[in-house]
């Protein structure tokens, strides 16, 4: 009973019904047995600080990198930019919201499903569960709060990556973008 406790504290946890249960049923992947009573809904939060920022310029990095969740769970994610510079994609697509409750974020509390891609800095991408959240620049010296719902049925290991040309060469894309626990990093679904 203890652990039990203690999970659900350190989860922040609380149970919802029916919209989030709708929601997910509706998003593509295989169907449970029988429906779940209820989704656990988790909130974390991600930081992108400048390589400014972390005194290793060119390599922005988000913090944490690493995180987990239990499958079956609604992760109302918070990204919090500090970089006010732009990195526009080389492959548009990924300026649409994608793999969210609603196909929306929401961008300093207004909701939207795109950013322009000039006004694009970095991005929260799981290619195997065709996640993406574009992250806007941030205005100078202030921060851009992003916020999502994301549905997370099956239990893995998934690699997230920002899409966005950010970091050193080659290209934007060296450096911080293929190096775990800078502008890549893996999410770890629970089989609770
Ligand atoms: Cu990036």
């Amino acid at each position: 009973m203890t652990i039990l406790i203690r999970s659900l504290v350190s989860f922040s946890a609380v149970t919802v019904s029916l919209p989030f249960i709708a929601a997910c049923s509706m998003m593509s992947g295989p169907s449970p047995a029988s429906p779940s009573p209820s989704h656990t809904v988790i909130a974390r939060t991600m930081v992108i600080r400048t390589g400014k920022e972390i005194h290793r310029p060119g390599w922005p990095q988000y913090q944490p990198a690493f995180w987990s969740a239990p499958q079956n769970s609604v992760v109302k994610l918070t990204i919090i930019s500090h970089d006010s510079g732009a990195s526009p994609l080389m492959m548009t697509q990924n300026d649409q919201v994608r793999g969210t409750i609603g196909g929306t974020e929401k961008v300093d509390g207004k909701t939207v499903s795109q950013i322009a891609n000039n006004e694009i800095s970095h991005t929260f991408t799981i290619p195997a569960l065709g996640i993406n959240l574009p992250i806007p620049v941030a205005p100078p010296g202030k921060t851009v709060t992003v916020t999502a719902e994301i549905p997370f049925h099956q239990a893995g290991s998934y690699l997230w990556q920002c899409m966005a040309p950010c970091a050193t060469s080659p290209m934007g894309m060296g450096g911080a973008m293929v190096t775990p626990g800078y502008m890549r990093g893996t999410i770890t679904i629970t089989n609770q």
